[in-house]
């Protein structure tokens, strides 16, 4: 890897500490009744025989040399790591609660080991709001630099106010979330799984950005002016999107259609371009990029592999061959990260 006058920090990197693969593996073996979502997924990558399913199982668990080996071979100098999903969000609220902390100290061991390469965001489990956002504290306190929320939790969304004190800690840290996809919830996946479409190809974008949507047209950051989100895949197509929901948000609103359509203080766009920044994991292309530093501010725009769902070396040179100056470029790579997780 050719070496660059930045540092390549890469901001949606996954681990799963075994303890929760084995757990995960239980499930699948003996519960009925499963969440559809959870099966396709989990179901896939802790027990398909493929090659890509057991490379990248054994990549999940790894939080020591043979990641450090791939993030070398890549050039990727920092990774911001965080619990791949869908982590604790499928469990119940008492086992969720007790394997987010298990989850939190095994990645804190890992980032105290190699403090140079490895930064952890904190994963919670929504289910318990409340002790999610003592959670969040703890993790702060680990030297976590973000919240880890892997979409929804049994179809339930973050514009509900019953997650509301998750939001209200980490405003109140200054800390990110990291809204990040998961599996359609039940209610959801069915014309996207007889398809095959549930996953990353499409399904994940269409639920977390709809995720990301509902919190802005609910209010949530009227309520919550100073929190911050970041979301993957260059913002889960939603900045293709702004100028139809500008439109049409306004157009609902005036109507009085919707009861849950209710004005609020801006535009979506001025939302998304405020509390929002978009990395882009997985989207290794120009035009896209391009195009959403033109339209959120090439501020929000931020690097991310996504290791090690997609490791693939070349598409890190991909990107340090975007059209954009030298500082342009390291703030894409480096500084973008620096200030929005506080590095
Ligand atoms: C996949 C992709 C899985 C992403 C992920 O976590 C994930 C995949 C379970 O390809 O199945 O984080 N991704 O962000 O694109
Ligand atoms: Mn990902």
């Amino acid at each position: 890897m050719a070496k660059v006058g930045y540092l390549r920090i890469a901001t949606e990197e996954a681990f799963a500490p075994p303890e929760l693969m084995t757990l995960w593996r239980d499930m699948l073996g003996t519960a009925t009744g499963l969440d559809p979502g959870f099966v396709s997924l989990v179901g896939f990558y802790a027990r398909h025989g493929s090659e890509r399913a057991s490379t990248v199982a054994e990549r999940l668990q790894d939080l020591g040399e043979r990641r450090l080996a791939d993030m070398d071979a890549a050039g990727i100098d920092r990774q911001i790591i965080s619990l791949t999903a869908p982590g604790v969000q499928v469990l119940a609220p008492d086992r969720a609660v007790a394997m987010a902390i298990v989850a939190n100290d095994r990645l804190a061991e890992a980032c105290q080991r190699h403090p140079d390469r490895f930064t952890g965001l904190t994963a919670v489990a929504p289910q318990d709001p409340p002790a999610a956002a003592q959670e969040i504290e703890r993790g702060a306190g680990l030297g976590f630099k973000g919240v880890i929320i892997n979409s929804h939790t049994y179809g339930e969304y973050l514009d509900n106010q019953r997650f509301w004190p998750i939001l209200e800690a980490a405003e109140a840290l200054d800390t990110p979330i990291y809204l990040h996809p998961t599996a359609p919830p039940r209610t959801m996946i069915q014309p996207l799984l007889e398809a095959g479409l549930d996953g990353a190809i499409y399904g994940f974008a269409v639920e977390t950005g709809m995720h990301l949507l509902r919190m802005i047209t609910a209010g949530v950051f009227d309520r919550f002016p100073r929190l911050r989100v970041v979301v993957g895949h260059l913002g889960e197509a939603l900045p293709f999107w702004l100028y139809r929901l500008d439109y049409m948000h306004a157009a609902s609103v005036r109507s009085g259609r919707y009861d849950a359509i209710r004005p609020i203080a801006g535009k979506p766009s001025d939302y998304l371009r405020r509390n929002v920044w978009v990395t882009t994991s997985g989207m290794a292309w120009h035009p896209a990029i391009m195009f959403c530093r033109e339209v959120l501010g090439p501020d929000r725009v931020l690097y991310a592999m996504d290791y090690p769902y997609q490791y693939v070396i070349e598409e890190v040179s991909t990107q340090d061959n975007l059209p954009i100056d030298e500082t342009a470029r390291k703030a894409f790579f480096q500084t973008n990260a620096e200030l929005v997780f506080g590095l």
